[in-house]
């Protein structure tokens, strides 16, 4: 499943494709606002802005070696500065409330926190985020934080990071610390970001920090104490934090929509369900569901592995103990979207051993989509609100947040107009997920409030709703179109007849 070389372009012709295909098709908008509690947002993370790599006793981090004289990022840039926002906190807090937005994503650096990723804290690093906190609470709005953002201390990493059964325990201490230093004024915690990303590109391909590549093994054993560092930092929380701090701790999950190809071939019905349960399964349904990994990639993985000659599974089993501790570790779900896959049935070889071929499945993206900046990224309005509708027949009744979602472009020009078409239109469909489809939606977090690091993109591929200028020492940062759009959407909570360009209907 999505693999790098499925980028594919396809030759399904579309002339006939109905609007119950789904591959392509613009419903038309509803015209209706979302709950008077639902969070506006936008969201960041720490080395993509930060800057300030090595100030005020900061440790390095996995990013900091793998961008660091390395050929590993398109335009050989590093995040030593990035955005500077390790020094231009208050401005950014400005940009958020002059959007009118009520809460801002952003993750925090162990480094900073612990610089060597376990033992003696650095006040410093406490003293910046407390700053940021401030600034935020100050102005109105409500921090979404983020434990983990993938840059790992390298002194974790040098006793084997996540690949480290004991890293389920200096998570544990460093979001202690945390919960300690920021609870009383932060009440949304995000334990870790996407560790799909964090095992398949950082220990599978090797195209992000530490740049491992054990595709068909080492992504399952870090997974699985991403997993176990997840439950632990839960369990901390509600131990020993909540009844005082009353705050929430959940997971953020990146998830593509898997569209069957044939949608009326059960056979690619369950390629589809087989995909997902491989993608965002993988962790959630240990979490959200029974404390164990997705039957499908049990018998799956189980029966190739033995196949392959391996002594045991190349999927660990959680330990009794482990699942009770994982199961029901959620106070709500986290999701990263921004495109759809197509799928249908093709039955992996096991010559070789990957977690592309383990789950029976193949993908590719229409050519007719609209693309973006960023080559994996389509724009498909519809799959969000498929996703959503997945989502809650499988996982119930949870509480969600689009904890990231946005789109790229190369030219980061002011009149953003294909970002704003994206937006329009996958909020329309999260509108109609809520509205038409009962989903429990709690909030929306754009990606991002400023172009930035793009990890192994460099600064090649802009995501901002303002735009950042790289090349002035001071990083001044301008509102796009896409924005002021924003902005409206949230000050009028929602989609009215009169919010931004051809909204009559369509
Ligand atoms: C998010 O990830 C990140 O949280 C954020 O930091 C980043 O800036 C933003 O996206 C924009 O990229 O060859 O099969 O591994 C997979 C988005 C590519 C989720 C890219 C993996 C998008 C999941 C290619 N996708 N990513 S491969």
């Amino acid at each position: 499943m999505f693999k790098r070389l499925a980028l594919l372009v396809t030759l399904v012709a579309c002339s006939n494709l109905s609007a119950g295909q789904g591959y392509i098709y613009e419903d038309d908008l509803l015209l209706d606002t979302f709950p008077t509690d639902f969070q506006w947002g936008v969201a960041t993370a720490s080395y993509q802005i930060e800057g300030g790599w090595n100030e005020d006793g900061k440790g390095p981090s996995i990013w900091d070696t793998f961008t660091n004289g390395t050929t590993n990022i398109d335009d050989q840039s590093t995040g030593e500065v990035a955005c500077d926002s390790y020094h231009k906190y208050k401005e950014d807090v400005q940009l958020i409330k002059n959007m009118g937005l009520t809460s801002y994503r952003f993750s925090i650096a162990w480094t900073r926190i612990l610089p060597q990723g376990t033992g003696t804290a650095n006040p410093e690093g406490i003293q910046y985020y407390k700053n940021l906190i401030t600034e935020l609470r100050a102005n109105g709005i409500e921090p979404f934080v983020t434990l983990y953002h993938w840059d790992l201390p390298q002194a974790l990493e040098d006793l084997g990071g996540w690949r480290n059964p004991d890293i389920a325990s200096w998570f544990e201490e460093y979001a202690r610390i945390c919960f300690t230093e920021f609870g009383d004024d932060v009440k949304n915690w995000i334990t870790l970001n996407e560790p799909w990303v964090v095992s398949v590109q950082g220990h599978g391909i090797g195209d992000h920090a530490p740049g491992l590549q054990g595709i068909g093994t080492t992504v399952y054993e870090v997974s699985h104490n991403l997993i176990r560092a997840h439950a632990k930092a839960y369990r901390a929380y509600h131990k020993d934090f909540a009844a005082e701090q009353g705050g929430f701790v959940g997971i953020t999950l990146n998830v593509d929509w898997a569209e069957p190809q044939d949608p009326n071939d059960p056979s690619h019905q369950e390629a589809s369900e087989n995909n997902l349960q491989f993608s965002i399964g993988w962790f959630a349904h240990a979490i959200f569901k029974d404390g164990k990994y997705p039957g499908v990639m049990r018998q799956k993985i189980d029966a190739k592995s033995q196949e392959q000659g391996f002594e045991k599974s190349r999927l660990p089993e959680f330990t009794a103990e482990e699942s009770a501790e994982i199961k029901g570790s959620f106070d709500f779900l986290g999701i990263n979207h921004y495109t759809t896959h197509i799928v249908y049935p093709e039955i992996g070889s096991i010559d070789e051993v990957s977690y592309f071929l383990d789950d029976d499945t193949t993908d590719y993206q229409d050519s007719n989509w609209y693309p973006s900046a960023s080559s994996w990224l389509y724009v498909t309005p519809f799959g969000i609100r498929k996703l959503m509708n997945w989502l809650k027949n499988e996982y119930g009744d949870v509480p969600i947040y689009i904890t990231e979602n946005g789109y790229s472009d190369h030219q980061g020009n002011l009149d953003d107009i294909h970002r704003i078409y994206y937006y329009k239109h996958y909020i329309n469909n999260l509108l109609k997920a809520v509205k038409q489809d009962n989903v429990n939606l709690k909030g929306y977090f754009a990606w991002s409030l400023m172009d930035n690091f793009e990890w192994a993109r460099g600064y090649t591929e802009k995501f901002g709703v303002h735009s950042v200028d790289f090349t002035d020492p001071a990083r001044p940062r301008t509102p796009k179109a896409s924005a002021k759009y924003l902005s409206q959407l949230a000050s009028r909570n929602g989609f009215t007849s009169s919010v931004g360009p051809c909204s009559n209907g369509r």
